[in-house]
């Protein structure tokens, strides 16, 4: 079955919204809107996984979905609300859990990262999470889901979930007249020079709301200054620039600083270094604090306008939950006839 292109994301208030959570994603959400139907969640429920003070969760959901408009993304054209106002993603989830495999979950790099050795006290959710990113996808049965690297594993685990469920439920879905290609094998955009930003102090890390040093990373909230000292004391080699991208093999910190200033600027990795190749950090590095703080403090006034109306941003998640559960009720009403519950 051809399914209806469709276009599923979403982003943990967690923590404060990085540069990475910017290229990766929400700079993807703006440009996938204009062929495509979207849907735009910020997941408080994948947050809570971890410990969040509730007061806390309440100022980031709200200021993630600010940051969402911020940026260019239109509440009204598209979906956007908070995960937890539509509780078919919890139901559906809870089935997921029963279509994975503990082998396939138990195989989730991120996990492995996040507990590391710690996993007799990390919440059960965590481990779960991958499950619930499937339910959030698949309820609305997306097609395109734009994400970093780093997210990939779950989509695969995703398509899995589909795969399973359309082939466990085989007969049942048809026995309810529905057809056979049930649930979509939803595809990843990964795409872009920025799919992975680093951390800024150790190219071997990915940029995250989690490290504990706040010079790892650029957050979509800091001002100029702030910007321009990050990116003066992030970690570098002491060569010059390569003029070609092969010489940035093996060079993860310059590699790291050369796909930003790419992805900020809507060109490529070989265009950055047609024009700095040759030059030292000295020149290159302003020249990247002006692009980053040109790109992003408009986005940080919107934001700021938006929180200072939280009423305002309820409002539009209302809204777009509203319209959400829709479609995730209509999904959710066929999947309990397809497993067999009596309602
Ligand atoms: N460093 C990154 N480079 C490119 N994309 C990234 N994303 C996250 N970090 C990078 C993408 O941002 C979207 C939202 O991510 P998330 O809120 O689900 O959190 P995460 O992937 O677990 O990473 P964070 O933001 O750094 O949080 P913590 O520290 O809690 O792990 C996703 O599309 C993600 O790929």
């Amino acid at each position: 079955m051809a399914f209806t292109p469709r276009v599923f994301s979403g982003t943990q208030p967690s923590g404060d919204l990085h540069l990475g959570n910017y290229l990766g994603a929400i700079k993807r959400y703006v440009e996938m809107q204009k062929t495509h139907e979207c849907i735009y969640c910020v997941v408080d429920m994948h947050a809570i996984t971890v410990w969040q003070e509730p007061a806390d969760l309440r100022r980031a959901t709200r200021e993630v979905a600010a940051a969402y408009v911020a940026a260019g993304v239109d509440p009204k054209k598209n979906i956007v609300f908070n995960q937890s106002r539509v509780h078919q993603h919890a139901e559906l989830a809870w089935v997921f859990n029963c279509v994975a495999r503990m082998g396939w979950m138990s195989r989730m790099t991120q996990f492995k990262d996040k507990a590391g050795k710690n996993t007799e006290h990390v919440s059960l959710g965590l481990f779960a999470y991958p499950a619930l990113m499937a339910a959030d996808i698949l309820l609305y049965k997306a097609t395109h889901v734009p994400v970093g690297e780093d997210q990939k594993q779950h989509l695969e685990l995703t398509r899995d979930i589909a795969a399973k469920f359309n082939n466990d439920f085989g007969p049942s879905i048809r026995e309810q007249g529905l057809d056979a290609d049930y649930f979509p094998i939803t595809e990843p955009v990964i795409a872009g020079p920025a799919t992975r930003v680093m951390s800024l102090r150790d190219g071997t890390k990915k940029m995250s709301k989690s490290d504990p040093s706040e010079q790892s990373r650029i957050l979509l909230m800091d001002d100029a200054d702030t910007i321009s000292k990050k990116l003066k004391r992030a970690t570098t080699d002491p060569e010059p620039l390569p003029s070609e991208e092969k010489g940035l093999e093996g060079r993860l910190e310059a590699d790291n600083l050369v796909g930003i200033y790419a992805a900020l600027a809507d060109t490529t990795k070989a265009e950055v270094l047609r024009q700095y190749g040759g030059q030292g950090w000295g020149a290159f590095k302003p020249a990247l604090a002006d692009l980053a703080v040109a790109r992003l403090a408009p986005i940080a006034a919107e934001t700021r306008r938006l929180v200072a109306d939280p009423a305002s941003i309820d409002a539009f998640m209302a809204d777009g939950a509203a319209r959400a559960s829709e479609t995730a009720e209509r999904t959710m009403s066929e999947v309990r006839r397809i497993v067999g519950f009596i309602r």
